[in-house]
């Protein structure tokens, strides 16, 4: 069994990473077997029937063709893919399938839908797969990168790359390039998109629960995040964009696609403009009609019924119609603006798509963040959901207050040797991904060790110790957030204000009265993932049975990278706040049955929910600072403590 898996994981590692060659060691498992010869191996004939005929007349993506998720015809394309991969009824199906399917799939629309079939599948579960940057290095990485990289693998020379962050010191934009642009983070946005896509269809099964909230969610604390780093870098919070204004910030992506392709440069003050299929007037008209239902508290079906915005999960349906999904409750009616704004920035150099330029990073998950009109984009969007929750009355006592719990002390520790208490250190590191798949193998067939290195922000491990006092034994959930404590003109604002900028540090159940918590126990964030060849050389050691090999079912490739946890902070340290609320366990959870050790087991809960199941906490996301705060001596119950704390930022790792 142990290796049956061992080989599962390696042939799916292999079929992934070997996405770009059209030769690979796959070669054997191609001869025989083709999907139509197998039709009742598949849950969904009619789908299989649907990409093979496009197979065979010829009308897929080409390979060198560049795919986009946005684009209906491709997108179709790969949901038939996807429904003949996820409805293979046994593993060998599956795999031999994904075999045939590589070689005639333009290579990036087949990596999506094979990644997202294994991730839903539940004889995939536990397979990890490489990191994204590592399977399609060139979206991730600039230009010169990978020419060095081909340079480095013509000449045989083993070679570290440099990357640095696009644009120069002349654009304030890039004191916060490193943000935008980290892969982790593009990573992660790109894991979340694949594991809540706005395509899926409520047949396929998989429970996606609170999709429509966790959308909200996720990209708000993206934006919070975002403007913690601006406020670290002396930036003014990022602005969001309007239909009619300028683009004021321009983009210089310095990359290319696959094909040579290079991503398109969007100069400053670009004004919106009319695609062939969409207008700016649409998207206003679908706007005004999302503010109407927000202000009215109620949204309008496609079969004419209302449904009241007005409750707690209220949001997620909010979430689903701006995205917008395949969950809206009516896509003709509310439009898609999210996914439009995507395009339309993506577009917006050739509008009339006269030249042919390809579309911008804004039209791919795994490139958008890069862009500093992502965040100005979801600035905008998440505008619209804090309209919907300053409508909602704001909480009462009962919902705040937990009775018989106090936080009597809350202390926040560095774990290195010079540490101050509440005091948090961040640094850039380096680290190496490795370029083996940036290059073509197919005419250099020997390895060749290329690396690139880019600075990432990282900081110093630290824990949080609380003290509870509990009249009675009770199980908890602790929330953690984190706010700047001055805004960008060095006032400080009120709680009503900041609140919406809070960043989620972790969330977590308890069953004691002394919590101590590491940073790195964090359900927000995700510990670094392996590099290709180090899982490699795992499985190749696991297969000659040097080590075991583990399965971890509850791998999450979602969720925001350890390093990222707080935000930089600055060189003479920076104010913050740090809010400790604490819940009831029992009238948190949404089933009896959820025990606090199963809880525990869900990772990168926080902004990636969980895969296919019920989410087991029950409060809204961004709980209790969601909602406007009117009252702020009022707000504060014994069970929640706020403390000051600062963040530094140093030149270098400190000793541990
Ligand atoms: Cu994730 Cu706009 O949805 O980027």
């Amino acid at each position: 069994m142990k290796l049956i898996g061992v080989l599962l994981f390696s042939a799916c590692v292999v079929i992934a990473t070997a996405v770009q060659q059209k030769d690979s060691e796959l070669t054997a498992y191609k001869e025989s077997f083709s999907p139509l010869n197998y039709l009742n191996r598949y849950k969904d004939a009619a789908a299989v029937r649907q990409y093979m005929g496009l197979v065979e007349t010829g009308k897929m993506l080409s390979r060198d063709d560049i795919f986009s998720l946005f684009n209906p015809c491709h997108r179709q394309q790969m949901i038939a893919l996807f429904e003949t991969l996820y409805g293979a009824t046994d593993f060998d199906t599956f795999f031999k399938t994904a075999v045939w399917a590589r070689d005639r799939t333009n290579p990036r629309q087949f990596l999506y839908a094979f990644s997202v079939a294994i991730l839903h599948r539940e004889d995939c579960r536990g397979i990890k797969l490489p990191p994204q940057y590592e399977i399609t290095p060139h979206v991730f990485l600039t230009t010169d990168v990978v020419r060095r990289a081909y340079q480095a693998k013509m000449t045989r020379t083993p070679t570290v790359i440099p990357m640095k962050f696009t644009g120069s010191v002349n654009n304030p934009e890039q004191r916060v390039a490193y943000f935008g642009e980290d892969i982790g983070l593009n990573s992660h946005h790109a894991h979340w998109h694949m594991d809540f896509p706005f395509w899926w269809k409520q047949d396929y099964g998989a429970v996606k629960d609170r999709k429509g909230e966790l959308f909200f969610y996720m990209h708000h604390q993206a934006v919070a995040r975002f403007d913690a780093e601006r406020l670290s870098n002396d930036l003014p919070v990022v602005q969001p964009l309007e239909w009619d204004s300028p683009i004021v910030e321009g983009f210089a992506p310095g990359a290319s696609y696959e094909n040579g392709q290079e991503f398109p440069m969007r100069p400053d003050n670009m004004q919106f403009a009319d695609l062939p299929f969409l207008t700016v007037q649409d998207m206003k008209l679908y706007e005004g009609r999302i503010r109407d239902a927000v202000s009215s508290g109620f949204v309008r079906t496609a079969d004419g019924r209302l449904v009241s915005l007005n409750s707690t999960y209220g949001i997620n349906c909010l979430g689903e119609v701006v995205e917008s999904s395949t969950h809206s409750v009516n896509p003709v009616y509310y439009g898609q603006l999210h996914n439009d704004g995507h395009v339309l920035l993506s577009k917006v150099t050739d509008p009339k798509q006269r030249y042919g330029v390809p579309p911008g990073v804004m039209e791919h998950f795994e490139t958008a963040t890069r862009d500093p009109a992502f965040f100005r984009l979801h600035k905008h969007v998440d505008n619209l959901f804090k309209l919907h929750k300053d409508l909602l009355p704001p909480y009462d006592l009962s919902e705040l207050e937990f009775p018989g719990v106090r936080v009597e002390a809350v202390k926040v520790l560095g774990t290195c040797k010079a540490s101050t208490p509440n005091q948090l250190i961040t640094y850039f590191d380096e680290s190496h991904i490795d370029l083996g798949n940036a290059v073509d193998t197919s005419t250099y067939k020997e390895m060749v060790d290329i690396k690139a290195v880019v600075s990432r922000l990282n900081h110093e491990p630290f824990k949080y110790v609380i003290t509870v006092n509990s009249k009675r034994s009770a199980n908890a959930i602790v929330r953690i957030y984190l706010g700047p404590k001055y805004n960008w003109f060095g006032q400080k604002v009120s709680l009503d204000v900041s609140r919406w900028g809070f960043i989620e540090l972790d969330r977590f159940p308890v069953k004691h009265t002394v919590i101590t918590r590491n940073s790195d126990q964090s359900t927000v964030t995700i510990p670094e993932p392996k590099s290709y060849p180090e899982m490699m050389s795992e499985v190749q050691r696991a297969m000659r049975g040097e080590v075991e090999f583990t399965y971890d079912s509850h791998y999450r490739h979602c969720g925001l990278p350890h390093r990222l946890l707080l935000p930089k902070g600055k060189p003479e340290g920076m104010d913050f706040k740090l809010y400790v609320v604490i819940t009831d366990f029992d009238k948190d959870v949404v089933s009896s049955d959820v025990t606090v050790d199963e809880l525990n087991h869900i990772s990168s809960l926080g902004y990636c929910g969980v895969l296919d199941g019920k989410i087991p906490d029950g409060r809204p996301m961004g709980f209790p600072f969601d909602r406007r705060i009117p009252n702020e001596e009022q707000f504060f119950t014994p069970n929640m403590k706020v403390l000051d704390l600062v963040i530094k930022n140093v030149r270098q790792k400190p000793m541990e």
